[in-house]
């Protein structure tokens, strides 16, 4: 017997889905190793770090110690993972608002990201950025930034700098499927081209901006096509598998650092919650969520880690263990920080002396 289930307007019988599941199978057992043991560690590492910061961010949420906006990236984390392998540390890196699990993979520390979401002095902006808006200028990481789109001529503008400057450094310009719909991206991309500028772009298509589908935002469902029209190189990929993640942007690194200008990887992914802690997220199935927790990213890792006898179990517990103790000292660190001092309302402003509409 054959049933009809209905997935994304698609159609499947639970026949194909069999079939389906049997050539992941088989995938499966092809796998193979090919990297050491502390790439596969450091991958496994930080993505843990990510998702267990976050877990913890989201109940001090649920307890009032963080307030505002809190956009979470738990589902994403193999982008971040596979990223900070396959860039250096002089390398740019900047982003929208969903943006804890990038920076922690830039090198912001967990107790300094805390602290931010907890709006205290010890956080990485001294707790006035809060969670949409870490920076750091020794990670050379540029935010966190609230504003839709408003990243892609941003990281443009860095990668002309850089060249500028005659580095060899890149600027990763990452945003969300929604952005891509933005004109600046259209702007950032001839001008990227026409001058060869060090800039690789990155979409991390989690199938929603806010509420909306990409299937109801646009005809062009593949957003890495949209990198033809200028002649970019231009190309998806799995953004459940840290490895492949790793291998697109090794490879389109490769290419930017050789001159030959920009990239753009349209990375697939997926976020397990709503668009922020307050979107019970009701427009889409609980099968379709369902669907993508079963290639989480972190457990495929694990899987894989354990099957290739690349570590054992205890080594991974001991991982585990040593992370979840960093987040709960992070947690002290921020619950026991100050807020910052009222006279730091006048510090760190931009003020623009001509500007003619000041009043006292
Ligand atoms: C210029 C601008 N327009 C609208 C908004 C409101 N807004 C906030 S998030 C969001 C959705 C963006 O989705 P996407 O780019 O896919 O990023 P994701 O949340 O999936 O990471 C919108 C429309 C905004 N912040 N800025």
């Amino acid at each position: 017997m054959s049933f009809a289930i209905q997935h994304n307007r698609r159609i499947f019988t639970t026949q194909k889905y069999k079939e389906m599941a049997e050539v992941a199978d088989k995938k499966k057992k092809k796998w193979k190793a090919k990297y050491d043991k502390d790439t596969y560690l450091n991958w496994y590492e930080t993505m843990q770090r990510i998702r267990l910061f976050e877990n913890r961010a989201l109940q001090m949420y649920g307890q009032n110690k963080i307030r505002g906006f809190c956009h979470v990236y738990i589902g994403q984390e193999a982008i971040a993972g596979g990223m900070s392998s396959a860039l250096r540390p002089e390398d740019a890196v900047i982003t929208g608002y969903r943006q804890h699990g990038t920076a922690i993979s830039r090198g912001i520390s967990t107790k300094e990201a805390m602290a931010e979401l907890f709006g205290k002095s010890t956080g990485i902006n001294k707790g006035k950025g809060g969670s949409m808006h870490f920076f750091s200028k020794e990670n050379r990481y540029f935010g966190g930034n609230g504003i839709v789109g408003a990243t892609i001529p941003i990281g443009t503008g860095i990668a002309l700098a850089e060249q500028y400057k005659k580095t060899d450094n890149i600027a990763v310009t990452m945003f969300g499927d929604g952005a891509a719909r933005q004109g600046s991206l259209h702007e950032s991309f001839n001008m990227a081209m026409t001058w060869k500028l060090p800039v690789l772009y990155i979409c991390e298509n989690n199938n929603y901006a806010m509420g909306t589908s990409v299937e109801r935002t646009s005809n062009v469902h593949d957003i890495y096509k949209l990198g033809s029209a200028y002649d970019m190189p231009s190309e998806p990929v799995d953004g459940m598998d840290v490895e492949k993640v790793h291998e697109a942007i090794e490879k389109a690194v490769k290419h930017i650092r050789s001159g030959k200008g920009p990239y753009f990887l349209e990375i697939k992914t997926y976020r397990y919650k709503g668009h922020s802690v307050s979107d019970p997220a009701t427009y889409r199935s609980r099968d379709e969520v369902n669907e993508y927790k079963e290639k989480d990213p972190i457990k495929q890792l694990e899987s894989r880690i354990l099957d290739g006898n690349i570590a054992s179990k205890e080594e991974i517990k001991e991982i585990k263990d040593r992370l979840k103790k960093e987040i709960e000292e992070a947690l002290e660190f921020a619950e026991n920080s100050e807020y910052p001092d009222k006279s730091e309302l006048y510090t760190d402003n931009y003020l623009q002396e001509d500007y003619p509409f000041i009043k006292d």
